[in-house]
């Protein structure tokens, strides 16, 4: 298509979607997550073009935008996820990237959008790694994801923490990663044979950028501003312990307790949960799972009728691990462990009772863990 549309042969880069397996609003607070990459993408296609304009068309939007150059600010449009990174990348001091502008830019997805599956990110990512290829330019993983995630903060306005960025740059096949997200540095634990991802889309909308998404970090960093002001050296809640919470909790809005308790003890059950992982413990990492959810759903208020179903239709099918609402949350997918032998009989079952329970028809994917974004030799 891109050929066609530019008469130009385009390199093409590859920028995967993800799953959180467990640790949600945390990454913001500087904290633990453990999302996968998955076998979902976004696809960017870029070739050269000597008007200097930068066009980008969408095959998904069936649209294609032709700017004069790179833009200093948003238009509310789409082509705010890809613009921002360049305009992003384009701002920093080296030569070669003061040479961005005079480019095609095609982009064609599989990531299911507004699903809470990161179709944003693998937008973001694919883009980053087509740009910087044209000028020759390249950074390492972990840079990259916060140049990323800056363009989603300061160019498109949505308040997103680094996990889904992250994941999609530095992904390992058939691994999950553990992020630290305050020093970036992070500890790959292998998803065994024996399980499958299966992910459940309620088919209820989710999005980052408008919402509930900016209230829940305001509530829960609310809560951190209490402690810290009787704790010093406390910046986020990630500094914080549930003691700490206990102590000071009376001086809180009852909401911002609730989400701080869900934040700080999200923090420990991630930690717990790789290691569970890492050990093959399969049943404490359902347990934690569930957990998670629970506190998710009731503390965090981060769920919604449909996604508690989701998980509670599919606690007692075979081959269940554990199940939770992953992502930011108020819709979106649910993430299912399930043992490999059991997963395609377990996506059937699981379909068929929500849709009798909701009335909604929803889409459930048997997934893998994938590697994070290259260029598609
Ligand atoms: C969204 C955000 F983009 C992430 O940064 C993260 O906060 C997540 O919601 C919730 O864990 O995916």
């Amino acid at each position: 298509m891109h050929r066609e549309r530019f008469g130009a042969e385009p390199e093409i880069f590859v920028g995967p979607g993800r799953v959180n397996l467990i640790g949600e609003h945390t990454d913001y607070a500087e904290g633990f997550v453990m999302p996968a990459a998955i076998n979902f993408s976004t696809l960017a296609g870029i070739s050269q073009r000597s008007d200097g304009k930068i066009a980008i068309y969408s095959e998904n939007q069936g649209e294609e935008r032709v700017f004069d150059g790179v833009q200093a600010a948003r238009s509310n449009h789409w082509t705010d996820y890809p613009m921002g990174v360049i305009a992003i990348l384009s701002s920093l001091a080296s030569e070669e990237e003061r040479k961005i502008s005079g480019f095609s830019l095609s982009i064609w997805s599989d990531v299911p959008m507004s699903s809470g599956l990161s179709s944003s990110a693998a937008l973001e990512v694919a883009t980053a790694l087509a740009v910087l290829s044209l000028v020759g330019a390249s950074y390492p993983g972990p840079k990259l994801a916060r140049l990323c995630q800056r363009a989603e903060n300061e160019f498109v306005g949505a308040n997103c923490g680094i996990m889904d960025q992250f994941i999609s740059l530095n992904a390992e096949k058939d691994h999950a990663l553990l992020l630290d997200c305050r020093d970036l540095s992070f500890k790959l634990a292998p998803i065994p044979d024996h399980v499958a991802l299966v992910i459940a889309n309620t088919m209820v909308k989710h999005s980052v950028a408008g919402g509930d998404y900016p209230t829940r970090r305001r509530e829960s960093e609310a809560a951190c501003a209490v402690i810290a002001s009787h704790k010093p050296g406390v910046k986020f809640l990630r500094d914080c312990t549930l003691a700490d919470l206990e102590k000071w909790g009376s001086e809180m809005e009852p909401k911002s307790y609730l989400r701080a308790k869900h934040v700080i003890s999200e923090n420990l059950r991630t930690v717990a949960a790789c290691e569970a992982l890492l050990k093959g413990d399969m049943k404490e990492l359902g347990r934690l799972m569930a957990e998670a959810h629970q506190s998710y759903s009731r503390d965090f208020e981060g769920s919604c009728v449909e996604a508690d179903a989701m998980v509670a239709l599919a606690a007692d099918l075979p081959g269940l691990i554990g199940a939770r609402l992953t992502g930011g949350g108020f819709g979106g997918c649910t993430i299912n462990l399930v043992e490999q032998s059991e997963a395609a009989a377990f996506a059937e079952a699981l379909g068929a009772r929500y849709a009798e329970q909701t009335g909604i028809v929803p889409q459930i994917h048997v997934c893998h863990a994938s590697g994070g974004a290259h260029r598609l030799e």
